[in-house]
């Protein structure tokens, strides 16, 4: 059963086809990187929902830099597993190829791909509150906390999206078309219930794409979806990888 799902997935790969992936936390779990809403998913007593919010950072900014600075420490031990090289090595191989994240840990870049269309910001920028400027920061752990900013002195933030705010116009616009664009929509790692990102595979499937979901656990999206792997990414996307080898080479 799988073996024949893989191959059917891979006769459908063709170089021209138009092909988009939406990745979510899963894809990053096998790397050692825990999951929103999994095990290990909790920080002390908090959940994401609670500190990852602009009410949050407002009433104790103290308190949601500690969190990030101690997911910062976390991602900064962690690499690329080889479901995100697979999708950077499927960068390189169609010309119409588009990488759409909702993680902030950076792993997709780490791993080579190039155009990563990132919904909710990185881990690994801040924003200054005062000038707008956004700015790389690798600094683990934190040098202070909150951080300032250097040129400013005022207080900096996570240049990521926090729940109740909207994502950058922009990224979203070019996640929005290249939903409506691709003839296979992959969804891999994510429990499809943050939206905006989880209406790309209905847009996608709307516009006539195929939808074929990754993920270990059923998700809302699965009764959606015309194939459903039930397992890990680091496990399927090589599965399919090799079997595009092999029919390149037939
Ligand atoms: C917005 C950055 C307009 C921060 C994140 C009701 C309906 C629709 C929408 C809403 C609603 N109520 C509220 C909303 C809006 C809200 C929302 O969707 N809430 C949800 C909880 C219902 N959305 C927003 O607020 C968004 N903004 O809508 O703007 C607006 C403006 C003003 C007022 C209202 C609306 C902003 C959302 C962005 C939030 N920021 N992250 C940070 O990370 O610190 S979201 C956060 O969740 C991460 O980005 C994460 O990626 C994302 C989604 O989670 P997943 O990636 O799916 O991860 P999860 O743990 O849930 O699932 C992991 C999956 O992987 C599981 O299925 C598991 O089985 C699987 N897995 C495990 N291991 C593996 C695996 N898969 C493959 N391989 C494995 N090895």
């Amino acid at each position: 059963m799988l073996a024949e799902e893989i191959k059917s997935v891979a006769e459908l790969m063709d170089r021209d086809t138009p092909i988009a992936v939406l990745t979510g936390a899963g894809i990053s779990a096998e790397s050692g990187v825990p999951t929103f809403r999994g095990e290990g998913g909790l920080w002390r007593q908090f959940r994401a929902e609670d500190l990852a919010t602009p009410e949050a950072f407002q009433r104790d900014s103290k308190l949601v830099w500690e969190w990030y600075d101690w997911r910062r420490g976390l991602m900064a031990k962690v690499k690329p597993n080889p479901g995100h090289q697979t999708l950077a090595r499927w960068e390189a191989r169609f010309p119409e190829f588009a990488l759409i994240t909702q993680n902030i840990d950076g792993l997709h870049a780490q791993a080579g791909s190039k155009r990563i269309i990132e919904l909710h910001g990185n881990i690994w920028k801040t924003r200054c509150l005062a000038e707008g400027q956004v700015s790389d920061n690798n600094d683990v752990p934190l040098k202070e906390i909150p951080p300032r900013c250097p040129s400013c002195g005022a207080m900096l933030r996570p240049h990521v999206v926090w729940f109740g705010e909207s994502l950058d116009a922009d990224e979203l616009d070019r996640a929005f078309a290249a939903s409506r664009r691709c003839r296979l929509m992959f969804v891999v790692g994510t429990s499809a219930v943050v939206h905006p990102a989880a209406s790309l595979p209905v847009i996608a499937a709307q516009a006539g794409a195929l939808v074929i979901e990754i993920n270990p656990d059923p998700t809302p999206l699965t009764a959606e979806a015309d194939f459903s792997f039930r397992g890990k990414a680091g496990d399927i996307l090589p599965l399919l990888d090799q079997q595009l080898m092999k029919i390149s080479r037939d």
